[in-house]
């Protein structure tokens, strides 16, 4: 990707974990790397195609003079994710903030933090099989929407499936939705459980009946495999009501484990079903 670079904006604030740092100020230097693509306003000089990096200053510096935190951490955090939210050209941002006269009683040059944020694409299966399944999935799909830390949804058709495992339950209707994000996987974790529990969703019996069903798919290219989480999804590619909505969404995406398709994986489990 293309970069556009802001290298040591000087801003005046007090962000610090010392009194005297919050009291007295000091003098904080901020670099940004802007990845975008520069090909549009390259071609055509039009600054209406590009970032402009003068208001991106003003605005990191209006930012970095609102809060007072402790931590560098802290403020980069803000500020890289504050830049991705108001400026959606930005598809990620290296944000590094130093502190040349931090107070250690040491001479030193900076200190320095550096973190990197991004719009990460995922990918998403919704089902549902109890009370009214289509409006169950649209009001998921509209707390998902409503949400500053995810952008550009795009939703499958829903279709009507058979259900599979426990199969002594209603019809599901099934679909899949893909966006992208700036919650980290754990964080978009408890989004959902929280979407889930205003749908009235109740965890009684494994693969039992359900109001609302959200599973986390594919996060970027991220394999995980923790106590809360296992992404991709652990079933995904034996599953026709994940396969078909998602194919039709994300075809081209790819299975960072299996290095499949989506479209192939889907292909696959339909001549494995009798
Ligand atoms: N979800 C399950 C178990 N079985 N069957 C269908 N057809 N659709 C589902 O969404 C589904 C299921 C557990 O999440
Ligand atoms: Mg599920
Ligand atoms: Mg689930």
């Amino acid at each position: 990707m293309d970069e556009i670079r802001i290298e040591n904006l000087e801003v005046y604030c007090h962000h610090g974990v010392l009194k005297e740092e919050n009291v007295l100020g000091q003098k904080f230097l901020v670099s940004l790397v802007l990845y975008t693509d520069t090909k549009k306003a390259g071609v055509s000089d039009d600054l209406a195609f590009s970032i402009d990096y003068a208001e991106l200053s003003h605005f990191a510096e209006k930012r970095m003079k609102e809060k007072n935190y402790k931590l560098l951490e802290a403020a980069a955090e803000h500020l890289a994710e504050d830049i991705l939210m108001d400026f959606p050209m930005v598809k990620k941002i290296r944000v590094e903030l130093k502190k040349p006269w931090a107070p250690i009683l040491l001479p030193l040059d900076t200190v320095c933090v550096r973190i990197e944020r991004e719009w990460v694409p995922v990918y998403l299966s919704v089902g549902s099989n109890m009370g009214n399944r289509k409006e169950n999935i649209e009001a998921a799909l509209r707390a998902l929407k409503q949400d500053k830390k995810i952008s550009s949804l795009t939703a499958s058709k829903l279709i009507e499936t058979e259900p599979y495992g426990y199969t002594d339950q209603a019809k599901f209707l099934n679909g899949a939705v893909g966006f992208y994000t700036l919650y980290s996987p754990e964080e978009l974790l408890e989004k959902i459980h929280e979407i889930e529990k205003e749908g009235k969703r109740e965890r009684n019996i494994h693969w039992g009946p359900r109001t609302i069903d959200l599973d986390i798919l594919l996060f970027g290219n991220r394999i995980i495999q923790s106590e809360s989480l296992t992404i991709p999804h652990r079933e995904m590619h034996l599953r026709q009501f994940v396969l078909q909505p998602l194919s039709e969404i994300a075809p081209w995406a790819v299975h960072p484990l299996l290095h499949r398709t989506v479209s192939e994986l889907a292909e696959n489990v339909k001549e494995e079903k009798p």
